[in-house]
């Protein structure tokens, strides 16, 4: 999965506000309407407890204290343990958390002690992006694109089908796309553009992966991913929108997927 940088984490509160205005003026909703709509739940005096993991490539300074962040910005309490791994499960738990929060290299879970709820980013940032764009309040109609099928894309193209979109999809991957078309239904879309779409889900590591031939003239593009999908020169035109938030949206989804 691709990690987050100290930087990629600056100014969060910022980006967020950045990204609820354009989700408002593009849905209706704002981010916390959107995970509601998704997942039914609302933050109660629920105590999250983050826990900093050190396997593999370590701690990323601020990572835990943007979790604590975003745990507050949605009406939460939470704490960071002062220990981190085991130690810090056991803290977490003798400081009485009712949902865990955690992450090495591979999976960043959100696990609710009390329901037995767990939840993992890359499914959540994959169902609340799709949602987003799905919700689009200029659709042209009920098809959209996902770029990318890998852990996120995949899990919003799941959404999105489960909603009754028509969902068209790319990955250079072909194994990937012959499960996607049999388990999900997808079409094959060839990347070089052959059909406008006004929602897109961007799910990949890579810049540049939209071209002009691939967006309408009035669309909303929805991306998780860093660096960027969506070129300058085709993000700079009057009706194309663009969400892209590097943490927030996603562990908001977490959380209420677990509550
Ligand atoms: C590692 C998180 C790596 C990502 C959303 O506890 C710590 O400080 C580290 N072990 C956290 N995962 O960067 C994912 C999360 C986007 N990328
Ligand atoms: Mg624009």
């Amino acid at each position: 999965m691709a990690l987050l940088t100290p930087e990629d984490l600056e100014d969060l509160l910022d980006k967020l506000n950045h990204n609820n205005d354009i989700i408002r003026k593009d849905t209706g909703m704002d981010i916390a309407e959107i995970c509601h709509a998704i997942y039914g739940t609302n933050p109660g005096n629920e105590r999250v407890g983050i826990i900093p993991i050190t396997a593999g490539n370590g701690i990323i300074s601020t990572f835990s204290a943007s979790l604590l962040a975003i745990t507050e910005y949605f009406g939460m309490d939470g704490f960071i343990t002062e220990h981190a791994d085991i130690t810090g499960y056991h803290e977490a738990i003798k400081g009485n958390a009712d949902i865990i929060l955690m992450a090495d290299d591979h999976i960043f879970i959100a696990h609710n002690l009390r329901n037995g709820k767990i939840a993992t980013n890359h499914v959540c940032t994959g169902v609340v992006y799709a949602e987003i764009a799905s919700q689009y309040l200029h659709a042209d109609s009920k098809e959209i694109l996902v770029i990318g099928m890998g852990r996120v894309g995949y899990a919003g193209a799941e959404h999105l089908v489960n909603k009754g979109f028509t969902v068209y999809a790319c990955d250079p991957d072909r194994k990937i796309m012959e499960k996607a078309k049999e388990e999900l239904g997808v079409i094959p879309y060839n990347c070089n553009g052959t059909k406008k779409f006004s929602m897109v889900l961007e799910a990949t590591p890579n810049p540049n992966t939209i071209s002009e031939g691939m967006v309408a003239e009035r669309c909303l593009v929805s991306t998780p991913g860093i660096p960027c999908g969506l070129p300058e020169d085709i993000g700079s035109r009057d009706h194309v929108d663009l969400v892209m938030e590097p943490l927030v949206i996603g562990v908001a989804a977490m959380l209420y997927s677990v509550l």
